[in-house]
């Protein structure tokens, strides 16, 4: 069905959802649909000539990095295509020769933009001007770019603390374009920079930097490739990992035995053809997964809890069989408070926890006893719970029982989401830097960086709902759709005096603004950018800590786009004028200097330039994969020592998980349908077991409306999102799915994980009530 209502000639009519269909729930990921379908987005986003010749520089030695996912690529080898059906897809969204220009600011008013889907909005193309909503204004207007720097410096200036700026940031952005903006945000005086990742993996380095004295995951791509056991945990690589498969499935042929955890029999993990092989497209594909453990949500901590118990009880039938004594000893602390913890567990616990059966969990310690190369990996399933942080503790507990940190083939694998959200994080995107970091930037800049920490994203949405926001600004992502609680992270926003958004592509926070707006348009990953007037090269670092170059070759959506770098390093300059001691000139022309100074803050990056350019880049270091060395409080690897935790079900209630459809990239719909789930034509279902539908006297098909509850300081709170259709799935008893960013206004703003402050996304109380 197509939209009709608008004949505007700069508007692109969209597909509009349909009524739900339900197809086969597939049990396999990839093969030929996939690559038909990554062409058929490229062909309609951009025809057939630049999909050929985009396709063909994705993920190569000389081409851009794919800005789909973190995924590495496989070193010394990158094949001819490697590119995935979603990589594909996130490339036609960027690389699409749509345009939202001026005219169709002049169309649509905000009011009317904030009544469009964002599949509507991001659907239009790419942004080609800045744009500026003054204040009382219908309509954004476009603005030169010396304009626009004025008025957000006009607007920085009038603050009474620096801290009344927010410095959002989203995982796209290079390694140099994050540099220049920490720092800019830095010289100003604030540490506000909250970033997509305290959404993401931020369970994940909040637990591993106690437990191992560095937020990041131990194994290389090759570790995977010769692992004998392969955990894939809370993760659905199908969909937001494709290229995953790949080296999963050579693991596999290698002699792997891998298993999946999840509520849901995800199809990437039950069987997968490479169609990057000519076996994977003819033959049956490779059965992926060993062993399917159907855990309930939130049931992992208890899961690895009462692994590690069975292991105790082995190690104690038979010493020095099961634990390695010489690890423990030599590199770890608190052994002997995470065992005692194991003696007090209650195995019933472990039962109503996980809901499955003692010989599942037998089994599965019992790979683990025997194993030698052990892998954990895992994703939001893990990092979105309240108590994600002691569930990452618990996984790696288990891996440090039996030695499997820094030796090849074995280790920890939090596969990241956004391609350089880990990056970004290197590159000081964080609310709370070390010492050691600031120390270094302001020694090498002449600056006095703040020491207070500033606003995570949880944060940053209370103090603007409080009105101490005075200017928000984000470099990329969609931060009204992604954060939680909607209505209330909208108002918050509301109150800033300006909104600025550094963009590529529409999308729902450009419609919900302060006081005053702006849309700064710039480059992607793919576009040439000639900032300077030579062509400029950027970097990122992928999921296992390989930096890499990125280029991009096409020409811009328009000629009045800005590169990251030159919108900050501009910025800059109208904010602290020519006599300020960082060069930001001499950096926005060229991008090798800013190398050269991150090579003299940022340990692991001397020489960038030149390793840089070497066509598998380089690896930063990793002390425990490098050398079992934990630069931790105790300088030893820490048990995590926390009390059994895992998600109650109230009484007639259920438990929603939000989660990622095979057609989207976050916050971005690239359409209706959720074709592994075969969930067709409307994004707005809620997949419940076929048991609980009848106990709760519910109908498949029937239309609900979603409420879920959650205990505040303030009592019991109530939120609610309209008219989703039941589809009844193979999820657990009492476990409900529904996509994100539809059901965003459930998760409540003070649910959060602990220690982490991550929204909790994957454990939302609900009760379901027929439509009204
Ligand atoms: N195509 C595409 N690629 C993407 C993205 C995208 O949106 N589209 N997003 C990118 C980003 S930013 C990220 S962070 C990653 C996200 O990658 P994923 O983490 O795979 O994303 P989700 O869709 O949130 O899926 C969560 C998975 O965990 C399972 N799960 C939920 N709760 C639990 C639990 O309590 N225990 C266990 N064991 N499993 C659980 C769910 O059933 C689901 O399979 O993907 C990245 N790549
Ligand atoms: N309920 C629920 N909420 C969640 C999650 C969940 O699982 N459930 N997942 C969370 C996770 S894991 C994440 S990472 C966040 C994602 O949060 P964000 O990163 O804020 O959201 P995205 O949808 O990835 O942002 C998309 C926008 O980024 C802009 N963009 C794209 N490429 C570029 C670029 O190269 N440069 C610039 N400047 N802009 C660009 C485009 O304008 C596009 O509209 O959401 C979180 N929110
Ligand atoms: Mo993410």
């Amino acid at each position: 069905m197509r939209h009709s209502d608008d004949q505007n000639p700069h508007t692109r009519q969209v597909d509009e959802p349909t009524a739900v269909r339900i197809g086969h729930v597939k049990d396999h990921a990839a093969g030929v649909p996939a690559v038909a379908v990554a062409l058929k987005r490229g062909v309609e986003q951009m025809g057939v000539a630049r999909t050929v010749r985009t396709f063909f520089k994705l993920n190569q030695r000389n081409g851009f990095d794919c800005p789909g996912c973190a995924w590495p690529e496989t070193p010394g080898h990158r094949k001819h295509a490697e590119f995935c059906e979603n990589g594909a897809k996130a490339v036609a969204e960027e690389a699409t020769t749509r345009r939202v220009t001026p005219e169709f600011f002049a169309e649509h008013s905000v009011s009317d933009l904030a009544g469009r889907s964002g599949y509507w909005l991001s659907q239009q193309g790419r942004l080609t001007h800045p744009m500026y909503l003054a204040p009382g204004d219908t309509h954004y207007r476009p603005v030169g770019w010396d304009e626009a720097n004025a008025l957000i410096a006009a607007e920085l200036s009038q603050m009474t603390s620096p801290d009344e700026a927010v410095f959002y940031t989203s995982g796209r952005t290079s390694n140099e374009a994050a540099f220049v903006y920490q720092l800019f945000a830095r010289s100003l005086g604030t540490n506000n920079m909250p970033d997509c990742s305290n959404m993401c993996h931020e369970s994940s380095g909040t637990a591993l930097g106690n437990a191992i004295g560095i937020g990041k995951g131990s194994v290389t791509v090759p570790d995977l490739e010769i692992a004998d056991l392969i955990i894939v945990a809370g993760q659905n690589p199908g969909t937001n990992h494709p290229r995953m498969l790949a080296t999963l499935e050579k693991a596999k042929r290698g002699g792997a035995r891998i298993v999946a955890i999840n509520p849901l029999p995800e199809a990437g993990l039950m069987r997968f053809k490479d169609p990057q092989q000519v076996g994977g497209v003819i033959g049956k594909g490779t059965s992926l997964t060993d062993d399917f453990l159907q855990i309930r949500l939130g049931g992992d901590m208890a899961l690895f809890r009462g692994i590690a118990r069975l292991m105790l009880d082995a190690e104690r039938a038979a010493p020095g069989t099961v634990f390695d004594r010489q690890f423990l000893d030599e590199h770890c602390g608190g052994v002997d408070d995470y065992l005692a913890l194991l003696d007090d567990l209650d195995f019933d616990d472990v039962l109503s926890a996980t809901g499955l059966t003692f010989a599942q969990i037998e089994d599965l310690a019992g790979a683990l006893m025997a194993s030698k190369r052990t892998v954990l990996c895992w994703a939001m399933g893990w990092t979105q719970h309240r108590h994600s942080v002691a569930t990452i503790g618990e996984g790696t507990n288990v891996l440090l029982l039996r030695g499997m940190i820094g030796k090849p083939g074995a280790g920890l694998c939090p596969v990241r989401g956004h391609s350089n959200v880990q990056g970004d994080r290197t590159m000081g995107i964080f609310e709370k830097m070390p010492e050691s970091f600031l120390g270094a930037l302001d020694k090498e800049f002449g600056i006095n960086s703040p020491r207070e920490h500033g606003y995570d994203t949880v944060q940053a949405i209370r103090a603007m709902g409080r009105g101490q926001v005075r200017v928000f600004i984000a470099m990329g992502g969609n931060f009204v759709s992604a954060a939680p609680d909607t209505e209330l992270t909208a108002d918050a926003l509301r109150r800033c005096a300006l909104t600025v958004h550094i963009s590529t592509k529409l999308n729902e926070s450009h419609t919900v603004t302060g006081r005053a707006a702006l849309i700064l348009p710039t480059l992607g990953r793919t576009d040439r950018d000639m900032t300077g007037g030579t062509k400029q090269l950027v970097s990122v670092e992928d999921s296992m800590s390989v930096v890499h170059l990125s280029r991009g070759s096409l020409p811009p959506a328009s000629p009045e786009l800005h590169s990251e770098v030159a919108i900050v390093a501009d910025l800059a300059v109208a904010v602290f004028g020519d006599d300020h001691p960082v060069d930001w000139a001499q950096m926005r022309d060229d991008y090798d200097v800013i190398r050269e100074r991150i090579s003299r803050v940022i340990p692991g990056f001397e020489d960038f330039n030149t390793r840089v350019r070497r066509s598998d880049g380089f690896v930063l270091p990793h002390p425990p994969r490098d050398n079992r060395t934990f630069a931790t409080t105790t300088g030893l690897a820490n048990f995590t020592v926390e009390p059994l935790d895992w998600v109650r079900i109230p009484e007639g209630r259920l438990i929603l998980q939000t989660l990622r459809s095979h057609d989207q990239y976050n916050t971005t719909i690239y359409g209706h349908d959720d074709r592994y789930r075969g969930i067709k034509g409307n994004r707005r279902v809620v997949m419940v077991n076929q048991d609980d539908i009848a106990a709760f006297g519910l109908r498949t098909g029937q239309h609900v409306d979603i409420i879920s509850e959650f205990t505040g300081p303030d009592g019991p709170e109530e939120r609610r999102v309209d008219d989703f259709e039941i589809v009844a799935y193979d999820t657990p008893r009492g476990n409900v799915a529904a996509y994100y960013p539809e059901t965003n206004p459930l998760v409540p703003l003070g649910s959060v994980a602990k220690k982490s402050n991550t929204p909790v996304s994957k454990a939302v109380v609900v009760r379901l009530v027929p439509a009204t």
